[in-house]
């Protein structure tokens, strides 16, 4: 394969000679080379080939078991000046970070092959497409690439001779720890990551640069980079509505995104598409409304939990073409996870390829393993997904993981009040990231690890993205938590298929087809009007889901609130300078009024 743009190739030729492959090899795209690549990592180990009767072109790897997810404390901003990077980053200067990855990436690829990845992030070709160039020694990063992202020879075609492309640079090195760092520097086009061969890691395309990067091109050139899911909405009429939804990692945007309706609604021709399950890119459009793309190929998804209850369309995702990371093999060369079924296999070795029974008292898959799959595998996938100027978005929707607190649906006042509600998100963390779980921190639109600039300054751009247009064109803003649990742990929402009852409350409220109570915080719905027709759910023992549950969780408390109101303080005080002053408005207004 040939490159001619001198930009590509100088880039590519740096770094060669820091990393000193044994020799360098481009990613063309061809089946034919992925296939050699799979062998390849068979021969080797690093991945495993699955029951290719049951699982067709399927593959199974595990990471090092200090490297397993998403390294937030290691994760730095590069700006040029630290206030740029902003109170919620990590930042280290440009020079001493090229600097310290210089020294800690020299000739660490001396054994190794270098590949060069040619990759857009949206459709090979749009305009509103990003390409990359990932250079990496890892074939699993290769073949994950080649899922989530289009790779190969038409994307340079497409690139040109242009000098638009992000440089990402990525050498697993020893996988020590301590040496392991994901620097962005958005002012440069570049990413470096060095150290890990996890996901969110090392498949630079994601967050590192359709979030970080992009968020920060997003805030220069007018538009947005957000971690959310897009899903349409299709009616018994024929007429689709689309809704994006951001929450945090592993808190439901795959399990949303790929949604199927309760019997009812699928009986009176409801139905779910899927445009995206974690990043979106959104535009306006020439008439005015928001439009939002999926720049992904793929489903880098939450394996733990997904079974064919709670999400067969994931399920079906997976049963070709996917690669499967950190969960349980079995002996028939097929998979399992905590949660896939009742029927865990005896005497197989766990994710970290020890011997594993399920009486053992521990997990056989990590609570962060993963599935790549190709987006195109998936049932529900919607026929609008790939069309380059994105899908109309009726609704934004923000939500997190809260036990208490949250009630399970409102409605923002206004745009600017809903810039404020995305602001003041809260979720527990999950598995998704290194460090503890389950505890409650304050996520803004869920982009607390993935904004790529100063998080007042983000805000900021929220609220002038909204003046950019007519009023009524733009997306109405909701939260949810499907999340809040009783005194004794239980969840006392359905969640998974019967969110859809809340989609159509959310869908009423974009078409003024229903009242809301006005609260403090917002618009909650009165209880009748979240349609409870065939729910069937046992909270606990000897109870079941009623209208009074319901009742209950769309309650505002306002002791609860109050309390919030200190941390959410807090933390804009966090942020301190570029703090918008609308929305340091809005926290005395939300007081005074929980005070009324
Ligand atoms: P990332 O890929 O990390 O960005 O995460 P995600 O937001 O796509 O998360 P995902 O949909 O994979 O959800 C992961 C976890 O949330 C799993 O443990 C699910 O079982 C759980 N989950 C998803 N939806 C619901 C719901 O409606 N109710 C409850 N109780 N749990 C849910
Ligand atoms: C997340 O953590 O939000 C993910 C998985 O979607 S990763 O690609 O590892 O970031
Ligand atoms: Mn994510």
């Amino acid at each position: 394969m040939e490159c001619t743009n001198s930009r590509v190739n100088q880039f590519v030729a740096e770094s060669a000679e820091l990393l000193q492959p044994k020799n360098i090899v481009w990613i063309d795209g061809s089946e034919a080379q992925l296939e050699a690549l799979r062998e390849e990592a068979v021969s080797t180990g690093e991945i495993v080939r699955l029951n290719q009767e049951k699982l067709p072109n399927c593959y199974y790897h595990r990471t090092a078991v200090n490297d397993v997810a998403r390294v937030e404390a290691r994760t730095f901003i590069c700006s040029g000046t630290k206030e740029n990077a902003g109170a919620t980053n990590n930042w280290m200067a440009p020079a001493e970070a090229y600097a310290m990855t210089d020294e800690i990436m020299a000739g660490s690829m001396q054994d190794h092959t270098m590949y060069v990845i040619p990759f857009s992030m949206g459709v090979v070709g749009s305009p509103f497409s990003k390409v990359g160039i990932e250079i990496t020694d890892s074939i699993y990063v290769v073949l994950n690439m080649a899922i989530m992202t289009r790779v190969g020879e038409k994307v340079l075609a497409a690139l040109g001779d242009s000098d638009d492309f992000v440089r990402g640079l990525h050498s697993k090195c020893e996988l020590d720890e301590e040496k392991r760092y994901i620097l962005q520097f958005p002012e440069d086009n570049a990413i470096r990551s060095c150290n890990s061969g996890y996901g969110g890691n090392v498949l630079l395309g994601k967050k590192c640069f359709a979030l970080r990067i992009a968020s920060y091109q997003g805030w220069k050139e007018g538009w947005m980079a957000e971690h959310m899911l897009i899903l349409g909405v299709e009616n018994p009429q024929g007429e689709t509505k689309y809704i994006a939804a951001a929450f945090p990692s592993a808190c439901g945007k795959t399990n949303l995104a790929m949604l199927i309706p309760p019997e009812g609604y699928r009986a009176k021709g409801y139905k779910v598409w899927t445009v995206g399950d974690d990043i979106a890119w959104i535009r306006i459009g020439k008439d005015g409304r928001f439009y939002a793309q999926n720049p992904e190929a793929g489903f880098f998804g939450v394996a733990p939990g997904t079974n064919e209850k709670s999400n067969p369309n994931a399920l079906a995702c997976t049963r070709e073409g996917t690669i499967f990371t950190n969960v349980v093999l079995k002996k028939d060369g097929t998979v399992w996870w905590e949660g896939l079924d009742k029927n865990p296999p005896h005497g197989v070795e766990n994710w970290k390829g020890e011997p594993w029974n399920p009486d053992d008292g521990s997990k056989g898959a990590h609570p962060n393993s993963r599935f790549t799959a190709p987006a195109r595998n998936c049932p529900c996938i919607s026929p609008e997904w790939e069309n380059p100027n994105g899908v109309p978005l009726s609704a934004i929707v923000f939500g997190g993981r809260r036990a208490k607190t949250a009630p399970l649906v409102y409605q923002s006042r206004d745009w600017e009040h809903g810039v404020f509600v995305g602001s003041i998100m809260a979720s527990e963390t999950t598995a998704a990231a290194s460090g503890a779980v389950g505890v409650v921190r304050r996520d803004p639109m869920a982009m607390l690890p993935f904004c790529g600039y100063n998080m007042g300054d983000y805000f900021q751009h929220w609220l002038d993205m909204g003046k950019k247009t007519d009023a009524d064109k733009l997306p109405k803003i909701f939260n949810v938590n499907w999340f809040r649990l009783d005194d004794e742990g239980h969840f006392l929402w359905p969640g998974f298929g019967d969110n859809f009852r809340v989609l159509e409350w959310i869908l009423k409220r974009c078409a003024g087809e229903v009242d809301a109570q006005e609260t403090a915080i917002g618009y909650v719905p009165y209880a009748e009007d979240i349609n409870l027709e065939g729910l069937d759910y046992t909270i606990s023992e000897g109870h079941k889901f009623g209208i009074e549950d319901l009742k209950s969780i769309l309650t505002v408390e306002a002791p609860y609130w109050l309390e919030d109101i200190k941390s959410i303080r807090e933390f804009y005080a966090k942020i301190g300078e570029a703090m918008p002053k609308e929305l340091l408005a809005e926290v005395e207004a939300m007081e005074q009024r929980l005070k009324a």
